[in-house]
């Protein structure tokens, strides 16, 4: 069948660890058989028990504890130590061979953006490994109130993007959120048309609210970064409310479309209901 994963990135908080269990919960409810692999050496609780752990080779708390280390700079730590010690990684990953693993990543930003540390690693998995890989992007909802934050999260978006260079899915999370917040039914179309532009952003309708809210010497700066982001012109967003089966099957169609899940799978033949042979 092949090996497929999904690598959900994301800032700290997005909702990574809740999209994972989401995930797995509706592609079991599908009778699809999907691993977690956790890639988070600081993550406490599991909603599902992780296949593949990083904390079972290091774990943030142990290396800020021995090498007297700050949270980030002991994360870029296990990530060396990670990639120092592959064999671990190449005995993990050898159970799984035909498998669909789901990773969930650290929300420390530096790591897809300013080192080369993700991009190394899905560079492993893709080409040493043979995983097809989509990577997975969350941006939280709630950036759209504030649009300075917003821009910048499409930025990181971007940043991600042209680092990982894999299949990318941004993703805005807690629809949830946005719906609850409505009353009465212009309001909520009003909302809704107004999460469309976010999640197609227009660059240039958006330097026009950075600008409202920065100081003028920056608006050139501004204008710079929305050129950048419109020469790009590929971020966009996919809506995500965890708490709609119709909503997570639809972003694991567009994974599972961004790699071939299944195109190479060979067609089953139907099993007996009995599993004994068919009587005259
Ligand atoms: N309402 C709502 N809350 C959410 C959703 N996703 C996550 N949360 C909440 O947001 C907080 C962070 O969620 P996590 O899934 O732990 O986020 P994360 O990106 O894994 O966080 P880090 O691993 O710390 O970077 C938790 O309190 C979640 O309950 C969502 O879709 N809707
Ligand atoms: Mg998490």
């Amino acid at each position: 069948m092949g090996r497929y994963a999904v690598l959900v990135s994301g800032p700290a908080g997005s909702g990574k660890s809740t999209f994972c269990s989401a995930l797995i919960t509706h592609a079991q409810s599908i009778g699809r058989n999907v691993h977690l692999f956790n890639l988070d050496p600081a993550a406490e609780r599991f909603e599902f028990q992780p296949s593949i752990d990083i904390k079972e080779l290091i774990s943030l708390e142990d290396v800020m504890e021995e090498l007297k280390l700050g949270p980030n700079g002991g994360l870029i730590y296990c990530f060396e130590y990670l990639l120092d010690n592959l064999d671990w990684l190449d005995e993990e990953l050898g159970q799984y061979d035909d498998d669909y693993i789901i990773i969930d990543c650290p929300g420390q930003i530096e790591l897809y953006t300013h080192f080369p540390i993700m991009s190394r690693l899905v560079t492993l998995l893709s080409r040493t490994y043979n995983f097809k890989i989509c990577a997975t992007y969350l941006l939280e909802s709630q950036f759209m109130d504030d649009k300075t934050k917003y821009f910048a999260g499409v930025l990181s978006a971007m940043s991600a993007m042209i680092n990982l260079e894999v299949p990318h899915l941004n993703i805005l999370s807690k629809m949830d959120l946005v719906e609850r917040g409505e009353t009465g039914e212009e309001a909520k179309a009003g909302r809704r048309r107004e999460m469309e532009r976010y999640l197609d952003p227009d660059p240039l309708l958006l330097a026009g609210e950075v600008n409202a809210k920065t100081n003028p010497k920056f608006h050139s700066l501004n204008q710079a970064l929305v050129q950048l982001i419109e020469d790009f012109s590929m971020v966009s967003f996919m809506p995500l409310d965890v708490t709609s089966e119709e909503s997570v099957g639809s972003i694991l169609s567009h994974i599972d479309n961004a790699i071939q899940y299944g195109e190479d799978e060979e067609p089953k033949e139907p099993k007996d209901m009995d599993g004994g042979d068919f009587q005259d």
